[in-house]
């Protein structure tokens, strides 16, 4: 009789720790994005030799939009030393970044539309397709 109690435990005992292992990833989750809004990095672009990661931004119309460029790329890069770029013409902007640096910008873009954004000072510049990128507003 006792042993059966002790059986029936065990079970239950693994079903708590299957919700709670379940329960982890999502837990995390929640804390790293309230960790990202307190931190209020913005959507974190990375630009380097392959390109913009992301290369689509979205945001709504009269929002304030913070992007954190990441370039990875160092001094030691023949095309270009490393630098790059964040810039576009309909938007006015022209941010350089040093090799290996990171910056964070705020935008504000009060018209929906789809804004091109390039780096021009590596891999062919702006007329590279992988060198360019969009901010989709809404
Ligand atoms: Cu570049």
């Amino acid at each position: 009789m006792k042993k059966i109690k002790v059986k029936k435990y065990g079970l239950e005992l693994v079903f708590v720790v299957i919700v709670i292992a379940a329960m982890i990833p999502i837990v995390l989750d929640a804390v790293a994005n309230v960790k990202n809004q307190g931190e209020n990095q913005g959507t974190r672009v990375e630009i380097s030799m392959s390109g913009f990661t992301p290369p689509v931004i979205r945001a709504k119309a009269g929002e304030k939009i913070t992007i954190q460029l990441v370039n990875p790329d160092n001094s030691q890069h023949s095309d270009g030393g490393g630098w790059h770029q964040f810039a576009s013409d309909e938007l006015k902007i022209d941010y350089k970044l040093p090799p290996e640096s990171t910056k964070t910008i705020q935008l504000k873009v009060d018209q929906p539309g789809e804004y091109v954004f390039y780096c021009d000072v590596c891999c062919g510049g702006k007329e590279n397709p992988s060198m360019q990128g969009k901010l989709i507003i809404t």
